[in-house]
């Protein structure tokens, strides 16, 4: 069903505070960034940043504002370890299996992710205590 880990979500107060930890401490290297509206979030990718290979990915999720589902993620369990990104060739496809072998996925249909890509979410309480997002990427989207 899956392709690989597409990605691990960390839930942070700051974003660029965030990036620059990540940065100076540990050399990962900002890939991405984008604001998700619908999503509440304000996100940066960040990767090994090797050239020519499958990055490593880390996405960074600051909320938006209180509403935010990481705002609530953050005021509840504080900063951390949000959510597993499992990266799927057929979103649509992958969503009904999950459906039939009895998990809830949080969006009747796909929503837009990060860069273009397709998101739906395995309900926590479905996988184990994971939030569990499925990502397809854009057809025209570089492996790394
Ligand atoms: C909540 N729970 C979690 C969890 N969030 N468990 C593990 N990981 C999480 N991230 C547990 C929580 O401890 C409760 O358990 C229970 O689920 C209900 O939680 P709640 O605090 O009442 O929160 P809800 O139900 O209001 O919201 C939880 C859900 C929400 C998962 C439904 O966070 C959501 O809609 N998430 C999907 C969207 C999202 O996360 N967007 C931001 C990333 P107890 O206490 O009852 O046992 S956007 C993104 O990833 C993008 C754009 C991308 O990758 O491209």
């Amino acid at each position: 069903l899956f392709i690989c880990i597409d990605h691990v979500g960390l839930a942070v107060p700051d974003l660029d505070e965030a990036v620059k930890f990540h940065s100076e401490v540990f050399g990962w290297r900002e890939l991405h960034r984008e604001v998700n509206e619908e999503q509440g979030v304000a996100e940066a990718m960040i990767g090994t940043g090797e050239q020519g290979v499958e990055n490593a990915k880390i996405q960074l999720l600051a909320p938006l504002n209180e509403n935010s589902t990481i705002a609530k993620f953050i005021d509840k369990n504080g900063p951390g370890i949000q959510q597993l990104a499992y990266r799927v060739a057929d979103l649509d496809h992958v969503s009904e299996v999950l459906r039939e072998r009895g998990l809830r996925l949080l969006y009747p249909e796909a929503k837009r992710g990060t860069a273009g890509s397709r998101i739906n979410f395995v309900h926590p309480k479905d996988a184990r205590g994971v939030l569990l997002e499925l990502v397809e990427l854009p057809k025209d989207a570089a492996e790394h």
